[in-house]
């Protein structure tokens, strides 16, 4: 009997010193705010994979930038220096107009659109990522981009000079053709940017705004519901092929449940963030008919900027969208 339960003690300890042996840590790199939903959502993709493997694969998140700045986070999984971690798909915009797609200004401004348009849009992007080392994992849309200021503003005239925050370049772009200044500036650094004056507006959901508290230096909240922009999270293609089937197939699983939650949530926090803007004292409503058309304008001449830079790829990604409406 003793030699049995010695038998067993020692069998046990082989199979733990076999898990740890086999265990991995996964350090995930996110750009925004730990308080933000994608932030939230992805910490619960971690978790759902941690679990569902066993604690074979350990996934760690960083939110805020603070592994990698998220102008980084894609080179650092390209190159492998992290295994995993989501960015802000149009922030590669200068690399390929494809992945700025979702930029576009008054194409796709609902929650169910940005849904078409990323269907139409999606064969294409992994295809892109895939030359690039990167397996597409899941995809969730920041809520509708509006315009925030720190006055009253009524028209395009009204936005001449202004110091204005971009986070890719459809965003800097916009910011040239309303005559406004832009500053790149990453989503976590942008309360100080509003603090310090070297910036003085910006287009964002009013769940960053919320995060990020703006109204300790803005005031005026326009739903200009002009685009609703995508993170994604990406895993390297080196790493990915050494995981096993089952643990692929538990990583997927964990990738359609956050892609669901996430998406719950970013319509749920949409309301919420613009109420909470409010109540902390920022106007928060709808442009005037005047701007609404001036921006359409230029809109306009975006859409087809864009779809020259985009080609022939760009061009049946609209056309398959189009098709879905
Ligand atoms: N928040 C991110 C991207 C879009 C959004 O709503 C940002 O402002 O950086």
């Amino acid at each position: 009997m003793k030699k049995l339960t010695g038998l067993l003690a020692a069998s046990v300890l082989v199979t733990a010193g076999m898990t740890s042996a086999l265990a991995e840590k996964w350090d995930m790199p996110m750009a925004y705010s730990a308080t933000n939903f994608h932030s939230a959502t992805g910490a619960e993709f971690a978790k759902c994979i941690t679990l569902g493997t066993g604690g074979e694969i350990e996934v760690v998140t960083h939110p805020s930038g603070s592994l990698f700045k998220g102008a980084d986070i894609k080179r650092a999984i390209q190159t492998g220096q992290a295994p995993i971690g989501e960015r802000l798909l149009s922030g590669h915009q200068n690399e390929n107009a494809i992945f700025g797609v979702d930029s576009i200004p008054f194409l796709a401004t609902s929650f169910e659109d940005a849904a078409k348009l990323w269907k139409a849009a999606k064969p294409t992007m992994s295809k892109i990522l895939d030359k690039q080392n990167l397996v597409l994992l899941y995809s969730v849309p920041w809520p509708p981009q509006g315009l925030y200021f720190k006055k009253e503003v009524n028209s395009v005239a009204d936005m001449k000079g202004i110091k204005f925050r971009s986070y890719n370049n459809a965003t800097a772009r916009l910011a040239e053709l309303t005559g406004m200044l832009p500053v790149t500036i990453e989503a976590a650094e942008i309360s100080q940017a509003f603090a310090t004056g070297v910036a003085e507006s910006m287009v964002s959901s009013g769940s960053t705004g919320y995060d990020r508290k703006v109204w300790e230096s803005l005031t005026h909240f326009y739903e200009v519901d002009a685009w609703l922009p995508r993170n994604y999270v990406m895993i390297n293609k080196k790493v990915w092929s050494g995981v096993s089937d089952a643990h692929k197939n538990v990583v997927k699983g964990c990738a359609s449940l956050a892609e669901y939650a996430g998406n719950w949530r970013a319509v749920e926090y949409t309301k919420f963030t613009l109420n909470g803007l409010a109540a902390n004292g920022m106007k928060v409503g709808p442009a005037n008919e005047k701007l609404t058309g001036e921006l359409k304008e230029i809109g306009n001449t975006m859409t087809s900027e864009w779809l020259k830079a985009a080609g022939a790829d760009g061009k049946a990604i609209i056309d398959a969208f189009q098709a879905m409406k």
